[in-house]
């Protein structure tokens, strides 16, 4: 195997260490922490895989970067963990690692966002949101509204702040937002390009966006960090958005933060993605343990809020 390098970041602990062989250790190569929405992740994962729970769970963060999550990945394999888990970056790139760690007999699941293997083999099975979906939701909202609005007859210019590409994420709401705009000839999407799920670049590419183009009506924000980003842009630029403002805004996500922005009336819409697979990934372990048989591809339900919704109350309900 070409690297023993153990995963450099201090929350890394060590399978080897636990002392206790009862433990499932589980390794998580997760992405980074680039959003509210990967926030909400880890914290389930790190509150479901508790020694209490019967699991020593080794957690790596890459910093969005797949060359880390390979490292990670090598790492677990080195110190023998029972299972992997991984919210792969990008798609593409993950034969050789997973080939490794089916020779050594670790089962690998998959959580978030999907991998492209020629080989599906070579993992046990995935749990995540339906993100073509997600995209398609946020097309259909936009449709409705434009409706309501008696605008749909109009010329509509919009942009999209894209996420990490490559991500599933990001291929998924990218392509099921085009299915909608390809049925709508007066949609005009005027430029994609990528914010990296953080609100920052998100944030600096509205800038831009902004700066080129002065009649943009619709933002579609491809993770809700995003559209906070684009918020500040909008204003600074002297613009407003919301439903009574000049630029309507979708994300992806539906974190408290965008109820917050949704109730302050500058976001529009939010496409929710679940983030709490933490107990969705104990279940399907518990059920390789008892040698039962686990779908291969698992989707979570979702929803779609906007501020035609009580956001007030319907907020109070919400674990993230
Ligand atoms: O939408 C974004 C995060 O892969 C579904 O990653 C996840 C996405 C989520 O950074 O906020």
């Amino acid at each position: 195997m070409g690297c023993s390098q153990k995963a450099d970041n201090g929350d890394s602990g060590d399978a080897s260490d636990s002392g206790d062989s009862d433990l499932i250790t589980v390794g998580y190569a997760q992405v980074g922490a680039e959003s509210d929405w990967r926030t909400a992740n880890t914290e389930s994962f790190k509150s479901t895989f508790t020694k209490e729970n019967g699991y020593e769970l080794i957690f790596d963060d890459a910093q969005q970067k797949q060359e880390n999550q390979i490292k990670a990945i090598r790492s677990f394999i080195q110190q023998g963990v029972d299972y992997i888990v991984v919210a792969p970056v990008v798609e593409t790139g993950w034969e050789t690692v997973l080939e490794e760690a089916k020779a050594e007999g670790i089962p690998v699941i998959l959580s978030d966002r999907q991998m492209d293997v020629s080989d599906e083999s070579l993992y046990e099975c995935w749990v995540g949101g339906n993100f073509i979906k997600e995209g398609e939701d946020g097309g259909h909202w936009l449709e409705d509204y434009l409706k309501e609005k008696g605008m749909d007859g109009e010329e509509i210019n919009m942009v999209t702040l894209q996420g990490t590409i490559g991500a599933s994420a990001q291929v998924g709401r990218t392509e099921g937002f085009a299915n909608v705009l390809a049925e709508n000839d007066n949609w005009n999407m005027l430029e994609l390009q990528t914010g990296e799920f953080t609100q920052a670049k998100g944030q600096e590419v509205m800038e831009s966006f902004l700066k080129k183009y002065d009649d943009i009506d619709v933002v579609i924000a491809e993770n809700d960090n995003m559209a906070f980003g684009a918020i500040d842009a909008i204003k600074a630029a002297g613009k407003t958005c919301g439903p009574d403002g000049d630029i309507t805004i979708i994300s992806f996500d539906a974190v408290k933060a965008a109820f917050d922005a949704m109730i302050a009336g500058d976001l529009n819409c939010a496409v929710e993605c679940n983030p709490l697979h933490g107990p969705r990934v104990a279940e399907i372990i518990q059920k390789l343990e008892a040698g039962e048989e686990v779908d291969k591809i698992q989707y979570v339900d979702e929803e779609l809020f906007d501020t035609s919704m009580d956001l007030e109350e319907i907020v109070k309900t919400r674990a993230y």
